[in-house]
């Protein structure tokens, strides 16, 4: 009697009535699909990083809806090579997933070349709304006639320069520095509007390219800096924050077609709770990041006016940017 009663007090509070619609598909998913399905990711990053552990996450969580059925497995830390390479073989069917910059997708939707053109998103919050809202959203579905099915963006904050030769405060600074770029067209021209000389190079190159002087710097966000120990060869530190490109988490076409719509739409609703937690996490390991370079005696300079920098990179927007100049003009309206 008191069991009875027990279980009809459980089902009354509300706790399983909260998630009939996942539970149910979830229901119909194991009686639907029974392929096992191990999801091969890469990353450039090593386990730790905001965007390594949000997809361990996404690991986590299809594991624990289809009792193990599905998983990722990580290849971090460059161990595929770097992310053009990876976006290819995506593309081939040979790796299901990948998590890479906005920066090199450039190639294949053209548009995400517009939230890659420098200092266009006017703070983070710009950013969210435009890449969660229609645009975003648009640019994601023309992935697929790339062969690649757009999950979700994450956080990678603002990139600002580092090299080993003097410290960055005002434009003509960076005359004549050899600065490493990713692999875009878009910034090289933006490092030699500011009067360097910007050198595409591939992240996993980047460490060695510094170390040997190929290159007398680069730049990335304080996590990227801070994690992959660029700081030991490239000390000055410059907060001029000349782009926020977001991360985005791609699927492989070719093998999502071959994927039941219920795992499909698992991914999917993983994919979605992943780029949440990506934020907190990236967050969180921003202002990490900053306070690791600072208690290493790393010169992070804050002081910058960006002014400048901004009117120095106008060619580039110009250039780039005038193809997708609706595209522009509706995002910079986003409010
Ligand atoms: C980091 C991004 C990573 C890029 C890297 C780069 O997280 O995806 O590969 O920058 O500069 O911030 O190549």
């Amino acid at each position: 009697m008191t069991v009875t009663l027990s279980k009809f007090n459980i089902l009354r509070s509300g706790r399983f009535l909260a998630m009939p619609v996942l539970v149910a598909g979830l229901m119909l998913g194991s009686a639907v699909s029974t392929k096992a399905l191990e999801i091969k990711s890469s990353d450039v990053h090593p386990m730790g990083y905001p965007t390594t552990d949000a997809i361990a996450y996404m690991s986590e969580l299809l594991e624990s809806w289809t009792s193990g059925r599905m998983k990722i497995k990580i290849f971090h830390s460059m161990q595929l090579g770097g992310e053009k390479e990876a976006l290819e073989q995506v593309q081939l069917g040979a790796l299901e997933m990948t998590r890479v910059s906005v920066g090199v997708v450039g190639p294949i939707v053209e548009e995400f070349n517009a939230f890659n053109l420098p200092y266009f998103f006017k703070s983070t919050d710009h950013m969210h709304k435009v890449v969660d809202g229609e645009i975003g959203t648009s640019l994601l579905n023309k992935l697929e006639a790339g062969g690649l099915i757009g999950l979700g963006y994450m956080d990678a904050g603002s990139r600002s320069f580092y090299n080993k030769v003097r410290p960055i405060t005002k434009v003509s600074d960076l005359k004549g520095l050899k600065l490493r770029v990713m692999q875009n067209p878009i910034f090289v021209e933006m490092v030699n509007s500011m009067g360097g000389n910007g050198l595409p190079i591939a992240y996993n190159e980047l460490y060695t390219a510094m170390q040997t002087g190929v290159v007398d710097g680069a730049e990335n966000n304080p996590p990227s800096y801070e994690s992959g120990k660029h700081y030991e060869v490239a000390g000055n530190y410059s907060l001029t924050e000349h782009l926020m490109v977001p991360e985005i988490f791609v699927f492989s076409k070719k093998v999502w077609d071959g994927l039941s719509a219920l795992d499909q739409q698992l991914i999917r609703k993983a994919a979605a709770m992943t780029v949440t937690k990506e934020r907190e996490l990236w967050a969180a390991r921003e202002q990490r990041s900053l306070d690791i370079l600072r208690s290493k005696v790393i010169n992070v300079i804050t002081e910058i006016d960006k002014g400048p920098f901004i009117k120095a990179t106008e060619p580039v927007r110009m250039k780039f940017g005038g193809k997708f100049a609706d595209l522009i003009k509706k995002a910079s309206m986003v409010k």
